[in-house]
C-alpha cells in the first residue's frame, strides 16, 4: 500500500513538474514576444521591415524593398487624398473601369502612383488593379527579373471620396510562378490567396495607417505627418473572438438569401450573454469597415444578392488580402461555403461573397447557412 502511494506520489510530482515547465515556457515565449514587439513600438516602417527580414529564412531583401515602395506610394496618395478638397482632383474622370463603374479622378491618380512605385521598385514584374482591365506588365530587364506580382485596389470606397469619408488601398503580393527573365503572365495572378507572401491595406482616415502581414502576425503603422513616416503603433494585432458590431448594407435586405436575413434578425435580438443587439455600422468603404471590426471585434458581410449572385467584392485585391490579415489576427473569412484563401481564382476581376471578421461571429453565420 505504502509503495503504491509512493509510486503514485512520484508520478503525480513528475506530471506537475512537466506541466509547470510547459506553462512556464508558454508564458515566457508570450512575454518574450510581447517585449520584443514593445521594443519595436514607434519604429518606422522601413526600420521594422529591415529588422523583421531576418524572420525569413533565405530572405534577400527583395520583399522588404517592395513593401517599402508600397509605403512610399501610400504616402503620396495620402498627400493627395488629404488635399482633395483644395484642388481639382475630385469627381469623376469620365471613363469607366473594367467593372463598368465611373472612375473618380483620385482612383486614377492612385492607380498611376502605385504603377509607378511598383515599376520603380524593380522587384515586381506585373500588377493587377481594379482600375485596369488587363494585367499591367513592367516590360524591362530589371522588372522581368522581378520575383513578385502585386494585386491592388488602389483606392477602395470610391463613392466616399467626394464626401470626406475614410477610403483605403488594399494590396497583396505573390511570388510569380512564370519563369523569371520574362514578362509576367496572367497565371501569376490567378493563385489561391493562401499563396500570398504579404497582404495588407492603407486606411486614409482620421489618421492614415498601413496594416500588413507577411504571415507572422499583423502589424499596424500610423503615419506621423510631422516626420512623414509610418511608425509602428499597433503591434501584433489580434482581433477579438467575438464582437458586437455587424456591417452589412441592409438596404439590400429583400435581395438577400434567407440565411442572411435570419442572421440579421439574430443580431437584433436581445441577449445579454452575446451582447446582442449588436451595433449596426456600415461606412461603405470596405477598408474602413474592416479596420474598425478588426480592432473592436465584429463582422462584415457582403453576401450574394438576387442581382449579384457572386456578390460585389473582388477576390484578388479585396477579399484575399483582407482574409490573409484577418486570419493572421485570429479571425476568419469565408465566401458562405469555403474559406476565401482556398478559392482558386478563374478571372482577374472575379467577384466573391465575403463574410469576414471575428471567428465566433463568422461561425454563427455559417450555422445559419448550413441550417437553412
Ligand atoms: P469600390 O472598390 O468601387 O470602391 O467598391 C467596393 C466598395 C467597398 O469599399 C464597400 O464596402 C462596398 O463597395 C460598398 O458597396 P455598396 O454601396 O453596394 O454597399
Ligand atoms: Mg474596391
Amino acid at each position: 500500500m505504502l509503495v503504491n502511494v509512493l509510486i503514485f506520489g512520484r508520478w503525480f510530482w513528475s506530471i506537475c513538474r512537466k506541466t509547470s515547465t510547459i506553462i512556464a515556457c508558454y508564458i515566457n515565449a508570450k512575454c518574450l514576444k510581447n517585449n520584443a514587439m514593445k521594443e519595436y513600438l514607434g519604429m518606422t516602417l522601413n526600420e521594422f521591415i529591415i529588422r523583421r527580414q531576418s524572420d525569413f529564412k533565405y530572405a534577400t531583401g527583395e520583399l522588404s524593398r517592395l513593401l517599402s515602395h508600397i509605403g512610399v506610394a501610400a504616402k503620396i496618395v495620402n498627400r493627395e487624398v488629404n488635399k482633395a478638397g483644395l484642388v481639382d482632383i475630385l469627381g469623376e474622370v469620365g471613363t469607366v473601369n473594367t467593372q463598368g463603374e465611373a472612375q473618380q479622378k483620385l482612383d486614377v491618380y492612385a492607380d498611376s502612383q502605385f504603377i509607378h512605385a511598383l515599376r520603380a521598385s524593380g522587384e515586381v514584374c506585373g500588377m493587377a488593379s481594379e482600375e485596369d482591365d488587363n494585367i499591367v506588365t513592367f516590360d524591362n530587364v530589371l522588372a522581368n527579373d522581378g520575383k513578385y506580382i502585386v494585386c491592388i485596389d488602389p483606392l477602395d470606397g470610391s463613392s466616399n471620396i467626394d464626401v470626406n469619408v475614410s477610403i483605403g488601398t488594399i494590396f497583396s503580393i505573390y511570388r510569380r510562378i512564370s519563369e523569371r527573365g520574362h514578362k509576367a503572365e496572367e497565371k501569376d495572378f490567378l493563385q489561391e490567396g493562401l499563396k500570398q507572401v504579404a497582404g495588407g491595406y492603407v486606411i486614409y482616415g482620421s489618421s492614415t495607417m498601413l496594416v500588413y502581414t507577411t504571415g507572422r502576425g499583423v502589424n499596424g503603422f500610423t503615419l506621423d505627418p510631422s516626420i512623414g513616416e509610418f511608425c509602428l503603433s499597433h503591434a501584433d494585432i489580434r482581433t477579438p473572438e467575438s464582437g458586437a458590431i455587424y456591417s452589412i448594407n441592409e438596404g439590400y435586405y429583400l435581395k438577400f438569401e434567407d440565411a442572411i436575413k435570419k442572421y440579421i434578425k439574430y443580431t437584433q435580438e436581445v441577449d445579454k450573454q452575446t451582447k446582442r443587439p449588436y451595433k449596426a455600422r456600415y461606412i461603405g468603404s470596405l477598408v474602413a469597415d474592416f479596420h474598425r471590426n478588426l480592432l473592436k471585434g465584429g463582422i462584415y458581410i457582403y453576401p450574394a444578392t438576387a442581382d449579384a449572385p457572386n456578390g460585389k467584392l473582388r477576390l484578388l485585391y479585396e477579399a484575399n488580402p483582407l482574409a490573409f490579415v484577418v486570419e493572421q489576427a485570429g479571425g476568419m473569412a469565408i465566401n458562405g461555403k469555403d474559406r476565401i484563401l482556398d478559392m482558386k481564382p478563374q478571372d482577374l476581376h472575379q467577384r466573391t461573397p465575403l463574410i469576414i471578421g471575428s471567428t465566433n461571429m463568422v461561425n454563427k453565420v455559417m450555422e445559419f447557412i448550413e441550417n437553412k
